[in-house]
């Protein structure tokens, strides 16, 4: 059994309850952690206001912290195909995604080490004998709840930049994947941190979770998972009035105009589908082509995805199995109103069985055509390798459909045309527009969020710093 990790000493939750983790290729227990509960969130959100209030992290000099993230970025890598593995084991991704994300992990801690002992304020004329200037503090307490799609990359994104700037921190893994935070733990428990900083806290969603975000002493939350979860999670927070950052998802597009390079944006319109099983929040799930070029786009993208294969994550295959049977009738769910709304399936919508993982749910690429744009199942985050297709005629029509969804997060543009594309970025409402790429292979740099209900706030890049901080001003007569 694995323990959890509070105040720099491993921890077995108060009443001592577990639960087990599976390997989604065959529902296989990897691991039995502990069940985190109300006490257990007490007691790490205690320690961690403690601990950020104390003398030795007050007067941490800011550089250390940097010298430690570094530190943490160098163990990801030592330990990179161990984690690696856990990661795949865990999620059930292919392993060489397993493999970037433990990268990407240590990219972010070595970014925003770098960052460590470069926050500071400004001075501000006022009136000749006033000295104004202001400080960016950190914020306290901060509450990190992690979706289970991408565990570590995302527990490393915002820790990291949380720690840089000098705030404690209670992680929250998802009841499916807690392994590789708590490996994140052990890297940490072999630093110089001062204990307490770094805690996590493993358990459900609506016992750990709840009790994390309820807390009086937290003092900012970062959330990334559902749009129903987001809610509540702000609603929350509005009580203790405490600021969020939100990355709720998507139903990003592919704009696929006729002047575009059509292999190109075939590979990566199949590829930003399929990574993950589907289960990327930014993932590629519409593909909004234009009319004159739309039979011969889809039969490329149709015979890319016919040649994808698919297996255990451990063997490395294009496509892994999603995550768990309650996500696998979530897609299936989608796919039966597809069919009830007669659209067409060029490829996949059914289950498969794979030799030697009979238990895992694996979903082939689907393209779906015919759908109507405003139909739940083109609207909707489905979750899975599912790509809806609509025609457009003109560069109006496609700002139109990619524009007409709830959410906002991603958006590809694929043209030639200079100028095309940069009217077309204007009008997009997405927070990250990628032409002639989707993705841009990993972007730590890149601020990363959305507009309208993929939530606000952003993550990755220099303004996450933002989220962690907070600002005084000082006025001093002279
Ligand atoms: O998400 P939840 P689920 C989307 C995706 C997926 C759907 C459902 O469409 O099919 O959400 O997934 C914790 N208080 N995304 O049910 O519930 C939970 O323990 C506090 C998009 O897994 O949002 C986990 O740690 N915390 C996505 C985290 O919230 C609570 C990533 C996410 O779980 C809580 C994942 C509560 N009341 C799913 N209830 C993305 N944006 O990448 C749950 N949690």
């Amino acid at each position: 059994m694995k323990c959890m990790y509070v105040d720099g000493e491993w921890y077995e939750s108060e009443d001592k309850e577990t639960f087990q983790t599976k390997n989604p290729a065959n529902q296989e227990v990897i691991e039995e952690v502990p069940r985190g509960k109300q006490k257990d969130i007490e007691y790490a959100v205690m320690t961690s206001r403690r601990t950020f209030e104390s003398e030795e992290w007050q007067d941490f000099p800011p550089e250390g912290r940097g010298r430690i993230l570094n530190d943490i970025a160098s163990k990801l890598r030592r330990d990179a195909e161990e984690i690696a593995t856990l990661e795949t084991l865990d999620t059930g991704k292919p392993i060489s995604q397993g493999r970037s994300d433990v990268e990407a992990a240590a990219r972010y801690f070595e970014y925003y080490a770098g960052m460590a002992d470069k926050i500071f304020g400004e001075t501000i004329p006022v009136q000749s004998d006033i000295l104004d200037y202001t400080v960016r503090e950190p914020v306290g307490v901060t509450a990190h709840i992690i979706p289970w799609n991408y565990p570590i990359q995302i527990t490393s994104r915002s820790t990291a930049a949380a720690i840089a700037t000098g705030n404690t921190v209670v992680v929250k893994p998802a009841e499916d994947t807690p392994l590789t935070a708590l490996k994140l733990a052990e890297l940490f428990n072999e630093t110089t941190l001062p204990k307490g900083v770094f805690n996590v806290v493993t358990g459900y969603g609506q016992e750990a979770g709840a009790a994390l975000i309820n807390h009086p002493e937290v003092n900012h939350i970062t959330f990334t998972g559902s749009l129903q979860t987001g809610r509540v999670v702000m609603e929350t927070a509005a009580r203790n009035i405490i600021p969020v950052t939100l990355e709720l998802g998507g139903k990003s597009p592919n704009i696929v105009f006729n002047d575009g390079d059509l292999d190109e944006a075939a590979e990566w319109v199949v590829k930003s589908v399929i990574q993950n099983a589907g289960q990327t929040c930014s993932a590629g799930s519409r593909l909004l082509v234009q009319e004159d070029i739309q039979e011969l786009f889809i039969e490329k993208v149709k015979n890319r995805m016919l040649s994808v294969n698919m297996g255990r994550g451990i063997d490395d295959p294009d496509l892994g199995p999603v995550l768990s049977q309650k996500q696998f009738e979530r897609i299936e769910t989608f796919m039966d109103i597809a069919r009830k709304e007669n659209a067409t399936f060029l490829t996949g919508g059914e289950r498969v069985h794979v030799e030697g993982c009979e238990d895992g749910f694996f979903m082939p690429p689907t393209i779906i055509e015919g759908l109507d744009p405003q139909s739940e199942v083109a609207q909707e985050e489905i979750f899975g390798p599912v790509l809806s297709v609509f025609p457009f005629k003109d560069e109006e029509e496609a700002i139109q459909l990619a524009n007409n969804t709830p959410y906002g997060l991603v958006t590809g543009l694929w043209t030639e045309n200079i100028g095309r594309a940069h009217r077309v970025a204007k009008k997009i409402r997405a927070g990250q527009v990628f032409i002639n790429n989707y993705g841009a292979g990993g972007g730590i740099q890149m601020p990363f969020g959305g507009y309208k209900k993929s939530g606000f706030g952003r993550e990755k890049g220099l303004e996450a710093l933002r989220n962690y901080t907070t600002l005084k001003n000082v006025a001093l007569k002279m």
